[in-house]
């Protein structure tokens, strides 16, 4: 049994190897309207480990009741939650950490704000990106995109298995590919040394979340194998 989640050293490498294999990145604008949060339920009956909650959109009012209702419903499942960008929306909503991007604060920045306790995940899109950044700040990589999407316009050239492999060589932290995996593109991501996969596409828009995640968790034991 886990212990419960406010309790649990989320940093722990021990932690983050369990949370990070099956990572659904989510919010209202991935789902058919009204629907959201039915499909991370369903995700994670499916096996989905860790959750992001992403919204380019809500307002600040709509956007906390949205970050809280999902950490009320992963709580059961002992599932985090992490806030895509909004740094101020993580204590409020009781999530578990955060998730930053190249063109957010800096992870200094973040992790001054957010304390030594939230996890806090970075993405990186090449080397070049990759060695900007102090490893003792950040918890976990999100490297991509793997493969190519349409779901993240400003998101750069897929930079494959190759691209995904230059950065594990350089890092012992724990590293999530993102984009354009599917049950299909993820064979070619095992042996690299990922600690997991991170999707939207895969899981929102299938019709069925909990079937798509439960053979996505089926071929994400292959990763490491
Ligand atoms: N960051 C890099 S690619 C991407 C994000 C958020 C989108 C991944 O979505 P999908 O739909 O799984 O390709
Ligand atoms: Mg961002």
């Amino acid at each position: 049994m886990h212990p419960p989640l406010q309790d649990k050293d989320w940093r722990s490498r021990a932690a983050l190897v369990e949370i990070l294999p099956l990572y659904l990145v989510i919010g209202p604008g991935n789902c058919p309207e009204g629907t959201w949060l039915g499909v991370a339920r369903q995700a994670m009956e499916g096996g989905v480990t860790c959750l992001q909650y992403r919204d380019k959109t809500s307002d600040p009012a709509r956007f906390l009741a949205n970050a809280r209702a999902l950490v009320a419903t992963a709580a059961p499942f002992n599932v985090p939650v992490l806030i895509n960008d909004r740094l101020d929306m993580v204590a409020l909503s009781g999530a578990q950490g955060a998730h930053i991007g190249q063109d957010d604060a800096t992870p200094k920045q973040a992790r001054d704000f957010l304390g030594e306790k939230a996890i806090l995940g970075l993405s990186v899109g090449s080397l070049e990106e990759f060695e900007t950044h102090d490893p003792r700040l950040v918890d976990y990589l999100g490297v991509g995109p793997a493969f190519s999407t349409t779901t993240k316009a400003d998101s750069g050239d897929a930079i494959g298995p190759e691209g995904i492999s230059a950065i594990l060589e350089c890092t012992t932290t724990p590293v999530v590919a993102i984009g354009g995996i599917t049950t299909d593109s993820i064979p070619y991501l095992y042996g690299l040394g990922l600690n997991g996969v991170a999707l939207i596409t895969f899981i929102t828009r299938n019709r069925d979340p909990k079937r798509a995640s439960l053979d996505m968790a089926a071929k994400v034991k292959m990763l490491t194998a």
